[in-house]
């Protein structure tokens, strides 16, 4: 904003602006604030441990020799019989989405040439399978491990929910192929990739304008916007630090004096919140560096809401009359 504010000369006739003895006493103050979140890099895909079977039902002999890495083992023979394992108890961080879906079997053929295991799953219980055409090849004589899926492989759906994957609708199913099979199988567990949501973040308003400044603010030595903008933070699952910096060493300025090259120290900054999440925060009005300073951070959550209160510094003998301008940017990123 800006305003006419009385003349300096006729306001405080005592402090007049020594550049050029300036009639007109009048600061455009506009802060933009800029955002950006942190390098994704390194947020990539998680996957999960193994998880095994604890439920099966079907044609194979021990089934549940299945259930562990090492201990008994599973037979299976028959040409086309069938077995269902599930009960993997399969469970995500709040929010991730499966980017992939692994099974391992562990299992050899002790007739050769060997049979092998196709496998599909289930995501209700049993009612609709994945049609990959997945198998394990003709299994070997000797213990192998085989691991079907993928790292981005969703088994020809579009997405898994964690529903998807909980018990009892997430269910693995083997097809026995071949003929004269005596086969082995000693473990079948499943793993999970996924990645967690995105950091977001966002400042309202954009743009903080500190309207036209007169005498008043000048004879206080600054004028304050409190609140100024409301930030609001995404953490994407993790915790989280936000970050405040200058977007440069000085303000911009127009007007029809020399530049005088407010610094952009001039602008204090504070935060305040009352969203339990925030574990720490800058409280005190600190002064603004082109260097990052750590604004708040926090617990994961969404919606996490925090308040930015500003002060410009302003001074008779360096601020001439104009428009001063001058980026903030905010940064969110990991600890
Ligand atoms: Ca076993």
């Amino acid at each position: 904003m800006r305003a006419n504010a009385p003349t300096a000369a006729a306001a405080r006739p005592a402090r007049p602006l020594p550049r050029a003895g300036v009639l007109a006493l009048v600061v455009g103050l506009l802060v933009g604030g800029l955002v950006s979140v942190g390098p994704q890099e390194g947020r990539g895909q998680s996957v999960t441990p193994w998880f095994s079977p604890t439920q099966q039902l079907g044609l194979f002999q021990n089934p549940t020799g299945a259930f562990a890495d090492g201990g008994g083992r599973a037979r299976f023979g028959g040409f086309r019989f069938l077995h269902f394992y599930g009960g993997y108890g399969i469970v995500l961080p709040p929010g991730a989405q499966v980017v992939g879906i692994e099974v391992r079997l562990d299992a050899w053929d002790r007739r050769q040439p060997g049979g092998a295991l196709a496998v599909e799953l289930s995501w209700d219980g049993g009612l609709n399978w994945t049609s990959t055409g997945y198998t394990t090849g003709a299994l070997p004589p000797q213990e192998t491990t085989r691991v079907l899926g993928g790292p981005t492989d969703l088994w020809g759906r579009t997405a898994w929910t964690a529903a998807d994957l909980s018990d009892p609708n997430f269910v693995v199913r083997l097809l026995v192929q071949g003929s004269n099979v005596r086969g082995r199988l000693d473990w079948v567990p499943v793993r999970v990739y996924y990645v967690l949501p995105g950091q977001g973040l966002s400042v309202s308003p954009a743009t903080i304008n500190g309207g036209t400044l007169g005498a008043a603010e000048y004879d206080l030595g600054y004028a304050e916007i409190s609140p100024a903008q409301t930030i609001t933070v995404d953490s994407g699952g993790t915790d989280w630090v936000l970050y405040i910096q200058a977007g440069g060493a000085t303000w911009s300025y127009s007007g029809p004096y020399p530049d005088p090259g407010k610094p952009a120290g001039d602008l204090l900054w504070r935060i305040t919140t009352s969203d339990g999440r925030v574990t720490a925060r800058q409280g005190a009005y600190t002064a603004l560096s082109t260097a990052p300073a750590q604004a708040a951070r926090g617990t994961p959550g969404v919606g996490i809401a925090l308040t930015a209160h500003v002060r410009v510094l302003l001074s008779y003998d360096r601020d001439p009359p104009g428009d001063y301008s001058l980026g903030i940017v905010y940064t969110l990123t990991t600890p």
